[in-house]
């Protein structure tokens, strides 16, 4: 009898347990600039540009100046993906459930440079398609050195 309802105890924990994990799963903020603070001879950019997060995480898009906004490169995500596009001047959420590789820019800023990429749990899995994906202008600059930087932190 009290083994059984040690069993059943047990059970009822670990379906708690799994019940909350997706308590655990982060938010991280992304801030969209016509200067950065942190640089002032940066106009027009993501602050971080390069973000590094777990699956299940979600992102959170806020406009801290007027005019942008975040769109994924239909071209540049993990397959499978959704596409998102905010309103521009709102801020915006996009919770990340498929690993990879994802490129965003503001769609009134893009050729400006105003882009960025997300790392999703195992990001390699589209890493050297949207490495590949064709940019243009001040993007293809920003986006050499974001690729820089995550093969420096491999
Ligand atoms: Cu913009």
């Amino acid at each position: 009898m009290i083994r059984k309802l040690l069993i059943a105890s047990a059970t009822v924990l670990l379906t708690s347990a799994i019940g909350v994990s997706s308590a655990w799963a982060a938010t991280h903020e992304v801030f969209m600039y016509n200067k950065n603070p942190d640089n002032k001879k940066e106009r027009m950019v993501f602050v971080p540009a390069l973000l590094k997060i777990e699956l299940g995480d979600t992102v959170k898009f806020i406009s801290k100046s007027k005019g942008h906004n975040s769109q994924s490169d239909k071209k540049a995500i993990p397959e499978g993906a959704e596409n998102w596009k905010s309103k521009i001047g709102k801020d915006f959420e996009v919770t990340y459930t498929i690993d990879g590789t994802y490129s965003y820019y503001c769609t009134p800023h893009r050729s400006l440079g105003m882009v960025g990429l997300i790392l999703v749990g195992d990001y390699k899995v589209n890493y050297d398609d949207v490495k590949a994906s064709k940019q243009k202008g001040k993007a293809k600059k920003v986006f050499a050195k974001l690729y820089e930087q995550v093969e420096a932190m491999e």
